[in-house]
């Protein structure tokens, strides 16, 4: 390898040696940028290139008191991580589950970086959230932890600073609660500062939709590249959230026959294919379990999570879209989808798949769809939500996705340009890291010092 690159994943390494995700989100980017560092090795290290792009430019952790429904006081860490403003204002999702660590904020922070530079839109990279746990909250504990949060975050954010979304349980009722606490503390309405508003108060149209229908467009593209498309193919996704219920409606509008679903206590499999009106209402009305859906559904089948193995991979299927969490698909489910004959694996979530899971999948003909680039469709829309609120006019649904469906296109496109050029056969993981890469290295010299 590259002794420049090698040299940079020792520091990193050591520096950051108790944070597994960030080490696995910045190994998988250096080592597959290997053939442009190597063309530019000189320039980039005599400007610490790769070390500046690895260390955030700011970590932000702070306290969230809040009180509960039984008057006890409780407290959370709260976490912003202003990565990289290279190309536009920090922007990124906030993420509450109970998970929620330095480690895995850095990764999502990093990771962003590449993923806004893919949708050709002015947007930095950041991640943000906390510890709190949402399941079994009532609205009300929900609203006094979110206006606690805020009351933190605000100092830090702003519609040319720093601009948050939702991601893993935060989603149009934690950012409403959100937004009217900054709106409060700031006394000014600056509808930019969140995205992925109510479209009452300055939301945007399809941007629900977005991930999860941006996901499909790249599966579209990708597929069609390779002579195959998504109507008439199995499809089995995990998760049954946002980026899940989207991709699903999607994929059926596409002629997809989507067969899993699952939460994570475990998977449905319906041979008839998902009721989605019946998974919308137990996940987006109800709040409840993805159990729920045999009471409508008797003869569907529920696999209760348990072991290494992830149920819904061992289900049999063209295509296999991680619609959930980072490290939910390993070495051992991308056996278990390669001996079911998968052709397609599509991430909706980020990083769903382990390194080792992705080389299996590659070195056995499955195409991948990388994070970065096929669940960028939802920062894409993020952009264009930045862009209604300053011209003060908003788009239609239609007209929102057509320019979504045209930036997933060229997303793809670049994905593939990148993997032709330097000779990757069809690797779109190396793709979407090269192309973003190229972009974000221009910035970074051009910028000098920062
Ligand atoms: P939601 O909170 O709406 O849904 C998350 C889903 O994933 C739920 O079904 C949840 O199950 C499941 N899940 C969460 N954590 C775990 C876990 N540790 N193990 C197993 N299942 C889990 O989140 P989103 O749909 O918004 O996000 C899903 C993924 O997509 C995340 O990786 C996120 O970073 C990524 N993403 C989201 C975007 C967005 O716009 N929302 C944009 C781009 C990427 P349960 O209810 O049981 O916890
Ligand atoms: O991971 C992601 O791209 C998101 N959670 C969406 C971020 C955003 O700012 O819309």
């Amino acid at each position: 390898m590259n002794e420049y690159l090698k040299t940079v994943i020792e520091q990193t390494e050591c520096r950051n040696e108790k944070e597994p995700e960030f080490l696995q989100a910045v190994h998988e980017v250096l080592t597959t940028i290997e053939p442009v560092v190597e063309q530019n090795k000189d320039l980039y290290k005599s400007v610490a290139l790769l070390e500046r792009m690895t260390e955030p430019e700011r970590v932000i952790l702070f306290r969230v008191p809040w009180t509960n429904d039984k008057g006890e006081v409780v407290v959370n860490r709260g976490y912003r991580i202003q990565f990289s403003s290279l190309i536009g204002p920090y922007k990124g999702g906030l993420r509450f589950h109970p998970s929620v660590n330095l480690s895995i904020m850095k990764f999502l922070g990093f990771e962003q970086i590449f993923k806004n530079a893919l949708t050709g839109l002015p947007i930095g990279g950041a991640k943000g959230g906390s510890d709190f746990d949402p399941k079994g909250k009532s609205d009300n504990e929900i609203m006094r932890f979110c206006q606690s949060f805020m009351t933190e975050l605000y100092r830090h954010i702003g519609q040319d600073v720093d601009v948050p979304a939702g991601d893993i349980g935060v989603g149009g009722r934690e950012i409403g609660y959100l937004f009217g606490q900054y709106k409060r503390i700031r006394n000014a309405y600056e509808g930019g500062v969140l995205t992925g508003k109510d479209i009452v108060y300055g939301g945007s149209l399809a941007r629900k939709e977005a991930t999860g229908y941006g996901l499909m467009f790249f599966m579209r593209e990708m597929l069609g590249a390779h002579n195959t498309c998504i109507m008439g193919k199995t499809i089995t996704i995990s998760g049954s959230g946002n980026v899940a219920i989207y991709a699903c409606e999607k994929a059926q509008a596409m002629g997809g026959k989507v067969v899993a679903m699952s939460d994570s206590n475990g998977c449905i499999y319906d041979e008839n294919g998902i009721d989605l009106d019946c998974v919308k209402e137990i996940k987006e009305v109800k709040r409840g379990r993805i159990k729920e859906y045999l009471e409508c559904h008797p003869n569907a089948k529920y696999i209760e999570k348990s072991g290494v193995e992830n149920p819904v991979w061992t289900i049999k299927t063209d295509i296999a879209l991680p619609c959930a969490t980072q490290n939910e698909l390993i070495l051992e489910d991308a056996k278990n989808l390669v001996s079911n004959g998968v052709i397609a694996v599509g991430e909706g979530a980020n990083m769903p798949c382990s390194e080792e899971a992705t080389k299996y999948l590659q070195e056995n003909g499955v195409l991948v769809a990388p994070a970065k680039a096929s669940n960028a469709g939802g920062v894409a829309t993020s952009a264009i939500e930045m862009s209604q609120n300053s011209m003060r006019y908003y788009y239609t649904f239609e007209e929102v996705e057509a320019k979504l469906d045209c930036i997933m296109t060229n997303i793809f496109k670049a994905c593939k340009e990148a993997s032709d050029e330097y000779g990757l056969n069809n690797n779109y993981v190396a793709g979407a890291n090269i192309a973003a890469f190229k972009k974000l290295a221009g910035a970074m010299v051009a910028q000098g010092i920062v």
